[in-house]
């Protein structure tokens, strides 16, 4: 990522030695007094105010509850049948084996209507919120991630764009055909663009009748790329800016049936076997200029949005995934005796299931979350998807591997199913934006908020007593914390009484990593957008206290309302909180500079790894 806008956007924000450094364009820099913005952009985000050393309580307390009674009712009409068609119908292993899934499954699904959860029901879907959307993909992360994928491709970012940017008659033309059999791909990834999706190559020239573009180019690993007639895709296209001809990415819909579109045979991949994966060309394809879909131009941040709005999804799904291989674990230690007694019974077992369970429920907790907070029409949402994104993919991994473990030899059969999940997971670290750059994208925008804030607050001392309440608000924050008497928020009002003192730890914790990001701000300025041990660390930190808010919330939640599982979910929510604070505490002695200096040595010792091709010393005994 060096040397992106992505940071070079953080670093129009950055101080560094009072002076600020304004960046232009993909990584050229020139130091400028340059004039910071009026006032820095205030947000709801937790995780944005994170960085600031505030806990935003508004998007975490109470847990979001967005279902109306009629939607709730819905739910429970259409959560049964789906089951049924997974259990019945489906079946995971044939399509892993057959690398397709088979055609009564397929149209099965579309006449259940789940290729158009989403789309509002005059437009033939079944018009369902974020959360009722979540809710059914859970079920489908359960039993089988490939048909998930060939289900997300289509309507979680294939048509998406349509459903968020499209104008009436684009909505009205295109949303009845994605719901009535034509399927959608998103395509953006090429041969040399993957984690730089603003480096595409593939263009769009505005034809001389002034009625088409003309769309040439190809993309690469295209989830439905072989069965889609409906595609969103991105492309280069030349447009005027201050009196210069420049690129800027557009997003077009496009249709096979326009002609010079062209699709690769399936890729033979890992996992998720039965998605069709294809390189997919354009070749003078006529788009008319009515398929441009948000703008010309704007196609990048129409890009990054529908990616944004869909991956709570993926936490959606992999919430399913973890409960399903729990189950199967949990079972077998429950009945599996070895030494006399059932696994479970051991506290190796036991600790290795109470970890799954934790893992499983932050998922969860974060897929519902971020749904809900969506659904209650938060616009900032994005940090907090990135984070459910990553930490499911994650602890999916985690979850599905251990209970392999538990399950022994068993588990390493074809017959459990459990390794075709585990192949079938390894793909969601990697697309829709690779945990590692996600990572990168959380810490980097977290820092570039807190970066505004501060610039603000250097720009009230230019002129003090016309900003006097900032700075003194600023002033005695600071002097609290430097003489350790700073608690952090108080939160007891919004916990269970069982769950405060994990609370006001959290509260601590969320008051000390603000110091660390100023600290760090302080000691690197627009240099932190290339320390990505750091940035790794920072965001950790926050992808920690964001999971923490979530379930010490919902188990507030489940306490409140007295539900039959409230203690369990409690003990969860105070094993996660201990944890994950304990590891926030450690923040400032990672990124110290003992730290930093181990971390600098295994830089150097990776980038010797590849210099060398691979490990440079022998084996001992090599002659
Ligand atoms: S699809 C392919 C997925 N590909 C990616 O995700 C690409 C990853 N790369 C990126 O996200 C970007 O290139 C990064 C930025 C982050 C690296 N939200 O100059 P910039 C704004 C809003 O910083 P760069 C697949 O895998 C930014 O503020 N805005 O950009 C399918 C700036 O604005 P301004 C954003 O350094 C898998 C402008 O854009 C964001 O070049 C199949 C330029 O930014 C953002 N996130 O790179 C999945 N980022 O100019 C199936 C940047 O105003 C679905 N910006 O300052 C499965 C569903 C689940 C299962 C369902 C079961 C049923």
């Amino acid at each position: 990522m060096k040397g992106t806008k992505l940071v070079a956007c953080a670093s129009r924000c950055i101080g560094s030695s009072n002076r600020l450094i304004a960046v232009h364009s993909r990584g050229k820099a020139t130091a400028a007094t340059a004039e910071a913005p009026r006032s820095a952009r205030q947000s709801t985000s937790f995780t944005l105010n994170l960085f600031r050393g505030q806990f935003e309580p508004s998007q975490v307390f109470p847990f979001p509850e967005p279902l109306s009674d009629d939607q709730r009712q819905m739910l429970t009409e259409l959560v049964p049948p789906v089951e049924k068609f997974f259990q019945e119908v489906n079946d995971p292993a044939k399509n892993d084996a057959d690398a397709q899934i088979e055609d009564g499954t397929l149209a099965g699904l579309w006449e259940l209507g789940a290729f158009g959860l989403q789309v509002p029901t005059e437009l033939g879907g079944l018009g369902l919120s974020n959360t009722q959307y979540a809710r059914l993909v859970e079920v489908v992360g359960a039993h089988d991630l490939g048909v998930g994928i060939t289900l997300g491709a289509h309507q979680s970012i294939g048509f998406k764009g349509v459903l968020l940017f499209g104008d009436p008659q684009q909505k009205a033309h295109y949303l009845p055909r994605v719901t009535g059999g034509e399927y959608a791909a998103f395509c953006l990834t090429e041969p040399s663009s993957g984690s730089d999706a603003g480096s595409i190559k593939t263009r769009a020239v505005l034809a001389p009748d002034g009625k088409h573009f003309i769309l040439n180019g190809s993309k690469i690993w295209i989830s439905n790329g072989g069965i889609a007639e409906i595609m969103t895709v991105f492309a280069q296209t030349p447009i005027e800016k201050d009196g210069k001809t420049v690129d800027k990415v557009t997003a077009f819909i496009v249709e096979r049936s326009f002609g010079g579109v062209s699709s690769g045979p399936p890729e033979n991949k890992m996992g998720i076997r039965c998605s069709n994966t294809t390189e997919v060309y354009f070749e003078d394809v006529k788009v008319p200029v009515a398929n441009v879909l948000g703008g010309v131009g704007n196609g990048f941040k129409v890009a990054m949005n529908i990616l944004n709005n869909g991956r709570f999804g993926m936490a959606a799904a992999l919430a399913g995934t973890q409960r399903s291989a729990l189950r199967q674990a949990a079972e077998h230690a429950a009945t599996r005796v070895q030494f006399g007694k059932r696994l479970c019974e051991f506290g190796g077992v036991q600790e290795k299931l109470a970890r799954m369970a934790m893992l499983q429920y932050v998922t969860e907790s974060l897929a519902y979350m971020v749904s809900g907070n969506m659904d209650s029409g938060c616009q900032d949402y994005h940090l907090e998807a990135a984070i459910s994104k990553v930490f499911a993919s994650d602890s999916a991994w985690t979850v599905v591997d251990e209970s392999i473990q538990i399950l022994g030899g068993m588990g390493y059969m074809k017959a459990t199913g459990l390794e075709r999940v585990l192949r079938d997971l390894r793909i969601f670290r990697i697309f829709e934006g690779t945990n590692d750059i996600l990572r990168l994208f959380v810490a980097l925008t977290g820092i570039q908020f807190a970066g505004s804030h501060l610039q603000e607050l250097m720009r009230a001392f230019k002129n003090p007593t016309a900003h006097l309440g900032l700075i003194f608000s600023e002033a005695g924050k600071r002097a609290t914390r430097a003489v350790g008497l700073a608690r952090g928020a108080d939160l007891d009002p919004l916990v269970a009484p069982e769950l405060r003192g994990a609370a006001r730890e959290l509260a601590r914790c969320v008051l000390e990593y603000g110091a660390c990001v100023e600290a760090t701000l302080r000691k690197y300025g627009r240099g932190v957008l290339d320390e990505q041990l750091v940035l790794n660390r920072l965001a950790a930190g926050a992808i920690d206290a964001y999971t923490t808010a979530a379930v010490l919330s919902r188990a507030s939640r489940a306490q409140r309302l007295q539900l039959p599982s409230a203690q369990h979910e409690m003990g969860l929510a105070e094993s996660w909180a201990e944890e994950a604070t304990e590891r926030m505490g450690s923040l400032a002695g990672a990124l110290a500079p003992r730290a930093l200096r181990h971390g600098q040595r295994l830089s150097s010792l990776g980038q010797a790894v590849a210099e060398a091709g691979g490990q440079p010393s022998r084996t001992p005994h090599n002659v």
